[in-house]
């Protein structure tokens, strides 16, 4: 015997414990909640009201059980389709669908998935310094706590800040507090003189097995792109992480005939449709969607699927504006998709932790999902309240010469 459950309540949450997150709560007549991430980080009240005005009153009656359904249903019915905020709205509502269910069956979400492929997921964290030596040792604290894989931001001498680096040498936030945006200043040549001897440096220091990894944040030309690849290549990194501003994929061609370095490509894709010609020409060894921003679970499954098919493998994104919420539900897909490869842990402040309680957890260098039922995660409401959103955004580049460039 069937029963059918319908969805009553659609409430959405914007808290600010030490960062701003959007949440998405649904509840059941049945009384089961799931909970969705639909942070974006920067533009995180366009995500919140395309929820509460345009998909809250859409999902209201709804079975909760039809996942797939709920997602063709909101993706095809906007007709305006694709795009960061409504694919995050629509990811947000997929994960909390999948929580639900979850909860319904009894069964961690990566059991619905078809169940565990592997033990545990390969995590990388983030190391930071300005300076040679403050970097190194940033990797060696890391290292001791476990990590296998690290991600490598250094300074450029010249300028005062840089992506990825904090001059105190302390944890790296991209966003900053305000309604306006932080000005930097990029010099490409700086950078492409300096970065090769940094890596280099860090693979003789630490030796052969750390994977190495390093963030471009979509600074470059086809060009430079290509010398960059070709000057790092004796550094044996693990990836090299967007290279160029993903608008223009074509470019990756000229990149991949000049230098076998690794290619790490897709936290801004919000679709596979984005992700399908760096897929099948093998123009990327990594792709780098995350849950949270391409659609939920559902979408997420579907681009590694075709990614598999084409030896590309996932490593997700997962710095600090992607809530313990959809870390959650990235990992759950992660024990059960044969090509996931690697998942990016930042890691969040203790405050984040008593609003999130969540099953995940991280040891020696790798995480797991945990078997609650669903994604494991649950909001301390009456906490998450006490912090309010408060306005931030994302940083602005300018040339030398005052010109905008990509952050
Ligand atoms: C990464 C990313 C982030 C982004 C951030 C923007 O690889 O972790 O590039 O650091 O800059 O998610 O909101
Ligand atoms: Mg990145």
């Amino acid at each position: 015997m069937t029963t059918t459950d319908t969805i009553t309540d659609v409430d959405i949450l914007v808290t600010s414990p030490g960062r701003n997150f959007v949440l998405l709560k649904i509840t059941t007549a049945d009384g089961v909640t799931g909970w969705g991430d639909a942070t974006l980080n920067g533009r995180e009240l366009a995500v919140a009201s395309y929820l509460r005005d345009h998909l809250a009153p859409l999902l209201i009656g709804r079975d909760p059980a039809r996942v797939e359904d709920t997602w063709q249903y909101l993706y095809r019915g906007a007709y305006w389709r694709r795009g960061p905020v409504t694919m995050t709205a629509i990811g947000a509502v997929d994960i909390a669908l999948w929580d639900i269910k979850g909860k319904t069956t009894g069964q961690p979400v990566y059991q619905l998935l078809g169940g565990a492929v592997r033990d545990r997921i390969l995590a990388y964290t983030h190391a930071t310094g300005w300076d040679l030596p403050q970097l190194l040792e940033s990797i060696e604290i890391r290292r001791d706590r476990g990590f296998r894989a690290v991600r490598a931001q250094s300074g450029v001498p010249g300028l005062e800040l840089v992506y990825g680096v904090s001059r105190s040498g302390t944890g790296y936030e991209p966003a900053g507090r305000g309604a306006a945006p932080v000005e930097e200043t990029w010099d490409t040549d700086a950078y492409l003189r300096h970065i090769p001897r940094v890596l280099t440096r860090i693979r003789e220091h630490v030796g052969p097995e750390l994977k190495l990894l390093h963030d471009t944040h979509h600074r470059l030309t086809p060009g430079e792109a290509a010398r960059l690849g070709r000057a790092l290549e004796p550094a044996d990194l693990f990836w090299l992480e967007d290279v160029t501003p993903a608008e223009n994929q074509e470019v990756l061609r000229h990149i991949r005939r000049h230098t076998t370095v690794p290619l790490a490509i897709g936290e801004v894709f919000n679709t596979v449709w984005e992700c399908q010609t760096l897929i099948t020409e093998q123009l990327i060894d990594y792709i780098r969607t995350c849950v949270s921003h391409a659609g939920g679970i559902s979408h997420l499954r579907r681009i590694a699927t075709l990614a598999d098919l084409w030896q590309v493998r996932l490593g997700p994104h997962g710095p600090s504006d992607i809530s313990p919420v959809a870390l959650g539900a990235s990992l759950h897909l992660g024990l059960a998709t044969p090509n996931f490869a690697i998942q990016e842990y930042m890691g969040y402040e203790p405050l984040v932790h008593e609003v999130f309680r969540h099953a995940w957890s991280y040891a020696d260098g790798h995480l797991h999902p945990g078997d609650a039922p669903g994604i494991g995660v649950e909001i301390d409401e009456e906490l998450a309240a006490r912090h309010p959103y408060e306005p931030a955004c994302l940083p602005v580049a300018r040339r030398l010469d005052g010109s905008m460039t990509d952050w």
